[in-house]
């Protein structure tokens, strides 16, 4: 119950100059949190429950929803349930079955009762002031979808390591998240101003929106089954439709990168596949071509989709023409022209397996 006691020192790793910044917190909206998770460890369970009850104002946190996407480990059935009693704000619902993390995000933002959503990772560390820089921004500009800069918590020591140097989230053609380099004079504007940056696409594992802003472009698209390419598709659809995506580089979250995200019921290969296909087939226009012909699995599972898939990926289609999106080659020669387009002139382009 001394939630203090629990506290540790962490290195702050925040830009020097986000340390002179004061906000009106009477002026910010108020978040709620959203932690989905599958048989994560008990600890770190609560290291990031903790770390945001502790760092968050109490007037700026809404609540935490914590969403058991039917996790068998019994350390999360009763002895977190009779914890979680004991915390203020934070409130425990459990799937029947397993829905995946995208469904679950849902269920947890369904229930929010705060104006603003962050949907954070099982795995987390908040740090110092990580929320009112996201909240400005919010109240600032409404029509965003954010993230805090990620620091890596090692998955071994689980200490947070030093922050690394400002990247944005990029795509390959075959729709993996990327990480490209911020140029020398962007990583420098961005730690002497403490201003956020933009990016054409989201890492994923902390995002911050407006509720309202966030249904009105379409939540996220749960047709996405249990994970992946959910925070390439929200990048997408964000910058066409009209809005952007940020990150906020004096909020700081640290983070336990996985090998594997999220445990997957079923192929977890053919289940990514399938998504990704989703993502492109709503998207990409004229540069599926691309994607396609980054690998011939795409174009055999392609074929494999069914009426119920196709009529749910027309539904998302006629998302994007209701909210009047801009295309797609609008997309890659103003928020990513660092991306090449394959070679598709040359005489071979593809990939070699055994
Ligand atoms: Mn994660």
């Amino acid at each position: 119950s001394d939630q203090q006691s629990l506290d540790r020192n962490v290195p702050d790793t925040r830009p020097p100059i986000c340390k002179t910044f004061t906000y009106d917190r009477s002026n910010l909206p108020k978040a709620s949190v959203i932690i989905p998770f599958y048989n994560e460890a008990l600890s770190m369970l609560l290291r990031t429950i903790h770390s945001v009850l502790n760092r968050s104002p109490d007037s700026l946190l809404n609540e935490i929803i914590l969403v058991d996407d039917c996790s068998p480990d019994e350390h999360l059935q009763q002895p977190l349930a009779t914890y979680v009693k004991l915390l203020p704000k934070v409130k425990l619902v459990r799937n029947d079955k397993r829905q995946g993390l995208i469904v679950s995000r849902m269920r947890g933002a369904r229930m929010a009762e705060g104006p603003v959503l962050i949907f954070l990772d099982a795995h987390s560390e908040a740090n110092e002031m990580w929320l009112e820089p996201l909240l400005d921004e919010i109240r600032k500009n409404k029509k965003q979808v954010l993230q805090p800069f990620t620091d890596a918590i090692d998955a071994m020591s689980l200490e947070i390591g030093e922050p690394g140097i400002y990247h944005k989230g990029s795509f390959s053609w075959d729709l993996r998240y990327t990480w490209i380099k911020a140029t020398e004079h962007e990583q420098k504007d961005a730690s002497d101003t403490g201003l956020p940056f933009f990016t054409p696409t989201l890492v994923g594992c902390a995002i911050a929106v407006d509720k309202n802003y966030f249904e009105e472009i379409g939540n996220f698209d749960e047709g996405l089954k249990v994970w992946g390419g959910e925070n390439i598709e929200l990048g997408f659809r964000a910058w066409m439709c009209g809005g952007k995506v940020t990150t906020v580089t004096c909020s700081h979250m640290g983070h336990v990168f996985k090998e594997f995200p999220y445990t997957f019921d079923g192929d977890k290969e053919e289940i990514v596949q399938k998504n990704l296909i989703r993502v492109t087939e709503t998207w990409m226009d004229g540069m599926r071509k691309y994607f396609y012909a980054s690998t011939r699995i795409f174009s055999y599972k392609r074929a494999e989709l069914n009426d119920e898939d196709l009529q749910s990926l027309n539904e998302r289609k006629l998302l994007r023409k209701n909210l009047g999106c801009k295309n797609f080659e609008w997309y890659m020669y103003n928020i990513m022209p660092q991306l090449e387009a394959p070679p598709m002139d040359s005489v071979f382009y593809g990939e070699v397996t055994n």
